[in-house]
């Protein structure tokens, strides 16, 4: 019944309700960035002062000595981290509406949501869709260059396996700290900036279900990004990002980092998911039919149940994990009871559906995209769609592959080889539909449909290499080294970024109104294709050779390799430079304004202006056919925008009477 209405009352300008308001306050007074920074500040340091205070770190007797207060080094930092993140979200006026409504007072902002322009609301809790999304873009991109920065680091440090730039403490910490950033981080690096900005447009929805809720998720991740940077100042963690215990019960303060940042990106996803599960679900505009959903769409969809069912489960293990830290609870400490081998199982529980959240969203963009540029209906929809959701249902249920050499119970290894290998069947579904779109196809090699193409290569080779390890054999040698290494940079770098750059360049004139330079695009397109390879596929060979991850010394026969692989690396670091150079200059400096709809796509976003109106739609639009009706003799346009009033109001009058009964 839900499926064809959107409440049109509730809909406030700018397609969310409006943001905090200022009542009238200065601009500095006025929650915003800097008022959360303030907020984070004294946060932290009223925390670890009650931690010191608690720990008797003050000199003071220990007002408890009953109370395990194990470890006085932990308490003050993890009490710190949690005020910090409280101060912040209080500083940036997350909890005023909260408390209004608590006290029976009107929600903050009526009538001003027409005053969301201007860069200013990218610096504030804002509660347009469009806009959290474009937070998500900048953000992001901040973080894959800084994750991307320590990369090259550890490749400097392999130029050679004797002479060392840093000491082994330090590259552990490095290749701790990038793994770990990326990893937690560049799970939202598409959902983030592309889910939440262009879902309900493409449903034909003006809004999200939850924008406050949407708007959090995206305030929790600078958060995350500078507790874990944090862990640099605080000696770092000996891990990588995988956190095993007892390593990292063990551990010095800066293993806190790592388990409070990671929660916190669980907390962080876990509510992006539920939100664009429940506006997709009861925001499609009439028309706009499961089968009729763009492939984008259901990548959002299917990655972020993995988000909701997932994200949980690393918030519990980062939790126990903190609590055996600091107050010598024992869920992961062999010697107390508890159990390492747990710790591995709850992580990965979370971590290979980790992957599929890192790859499904690139599936999502090839398959949106490649019908665009083929002009050509995407080939078996509703197989790309089975592959999909067969990904995301099977990523639950092989989660031991991981544990092949550590720990897993013999007898339960031939049960995740087939699984593992299972999954191969619903990702070539991926494939075999594009197989099928660009037969004879006329394809146009634009700058985004070139990244398409590469993102089906790389993760080509990614795939197949991880069919070795899925089996125990052949696993048994290869785990451990950068054969594993250079396996998943070909599916995650190789598939879900390669997808990510080619996403910018497609919906940036969308979200913007601004084209990024295509010359530079290309040049940025080609350097980084052959730097990747050159980067990542002779690592194969370096691991099969045997030389471990983690560690910063290695036989010397292969510095060699090492060494070509360190310097294409840095050509791949120039390659994003590249990137950042086109997008910095093209929206900040040429501003070529690119109104219309530069790829002749039917998508529902390309049937509005761009960037979209602050409604997205004037009225909620009838979706009519399938956005992929490329070359179809007679094909309908994708939606009616402007519908008689009848046709709407009608199917909203009836849902929404149900619904203000429920
Ligand atoms: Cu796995």
């Amino acid at each position: 019944m839900a499926i064809e209405t959107q409440p049109e009352r509730a809909q406030g300008a700018g397609g969310g309700l409006p943001a905090e308001g200022g009542g009238g306050r200065p601009w500095w007074a006025r929650p915003a960035i800097h008022t959360a920074i303030v907020g984070a500040v004294v946060g932290y340091l009223l925390g670890h002062a009650l931690g010191d205070y608690l720990t008797g770190a003050t000199g003071a007797a220990n007002q408890y000595p009953n109370v395990p207060l194990s470890d006085s080094e932990d308490w003050p930092i993890v009490l710190g981290y949690t005020l910090a993140i409280i101060g912040w979200l209080a500083g940036l006026g997350v909890f005023n509406d909260i408390l209004r409504q608590m006290v029976g007072r009107p929600i903050s902002g009526n009538g001003r949501a027409h005053q969301n322009s201007g860069l200013a609301r990218f610096f504030r809790y804002e509660l347009d869709h469009k806009v959290v999304g474009i937070q998500y873009l900048v953000g992001m991109i901040i973080y894959f260059c800084t994750a991307g920065l320590l990369a090259m680091a550890m490749r400097t440090e392999l130029l050679s396996p004797v002479n060392h730039v840093f000491t082994s403490q330090v590259y552990i910490e490095i290749v701790g700290e990038h793994g770990t950033m990326m990893m937690m981080l560049m799970t939202s690096v598409i959902v983030g900036p592309f889910g939440n900005y262009l879902v309900p447009i493409m449903i034909g929805s003006k809004r999200v279900a939850f924008p406050r809720i949407e708007a959090l998720s995206f305030w929790l991740t600078p958060m995350a990004f500078l507790i874990l940077l944090s862990g640099f100042m605080l000696g770092g963690f000996p891990f990588g990002w995988t956190g095993y215990a007892p390593l990292s019960i063990q551990a010095t303060v800066g293993a806190d980092s790592y388990a409070v940042a990671f929660g916190l990106m669980g907390v962080s996803v876990a509510l992006a998911g539920f939100n664009i599960i429940v506006t997709v679900i009861c925001y499609r505009a009439p028309g706009m039919r499961w089968g009729r959903l763009p492939m984008f769409v259901w990548s959002m969809v299917s990655t972020s149940f993995l988000f909701v069912l997932a994200a949980p489960v690393l918030f519990a293990g980062m939790y126990m994990l903190i609590m055996d830290r600091t107050a010598q609870t024992a869920f992961f400490e062999d010697s107390l009871g508890g159990s390492s081998y747990l710790y591995e199982n709850v992580f990965w529980f979370f971590g290979h559906p980790e992957v599929y959240i890192l790859a499904l969203p690139g599936f999502g963009i090839v398959s949106e995209l490649i019908p665009v540029f083929c002009r050509k209906p995407l080939f078996a929809y509703k197989v790309a769609g089975a592959g999909m959701i067969g990904v995301s249902l099977l990523s639950f249920f092989v989660w031991q592959h991981h544990l092949f050499d550590s720990g897993i119970n013999p007898d339960m290894r031939p049960l995740f080889m087939v699984t593992t290998e299972l999954i191969s069947i619903p990702t070539g579904f991926i494939y075999l539909v594009a197989l099928g779109t660009f037969w004879k196809a006329k394809i146009r090699f634009r700058v985004p449909m070139l990244f398409c193409i590469a993102m089906y290569f790389n993760f080509l080779i990614g795939g197949i290499s991880g069919v070795y390890l899925s089996d125990v054999p052949a696993d048994t040698t290869e785990h451990g080294s950068f054969f594993v290494m250079a396996h998943f940079h070909y599916t995650i770098m190789g598939g879900l970024i390669f997808a990510f750059m080619a996403g910018i360049y497609y919906w940036l004139p969308k979200m913007t109104g601004i084209k990024l330079n295509e010359k530079l695009g290309l040049w940025h397109f080609w350097i980084m294709f052959i730097a990747f390879n050159s980067t990542f596929l002779p690592l194969f060979a370096v691991g099969d050779a045997g030389q471990p991850r983690r560690v910063f010394e290695y036989a010397t026969n292969l510095q060699g390799l090492n060494d070509w692989v360190s310097i294409s690396s840095y050509f791949l670091g120039f390659s994003i430079l590249l990137f950042v150079i086109n997008f910095v200059w093209s929206t900040v400096i040429v501003r070529e304004r690119e109104v219309g709809n530069p790829w002749q796509s039917r998508g529902l976003e390309w049937q509005v202006s761009s960037p979209p109106p602050a409604d997205n739609f004037d009225q909620i639009p009838v979706v009519l056919s399938s956005p992929y009706d490329y070359g179809v003799k007679d094909a309908q346009p994708v939606a009616d925008l402007h519908p008689p009033a009848g046709v709407v109001t009608a199917a909203i009058m009836s849902a929404d009477a149900a619904r203000v009964e429920a």
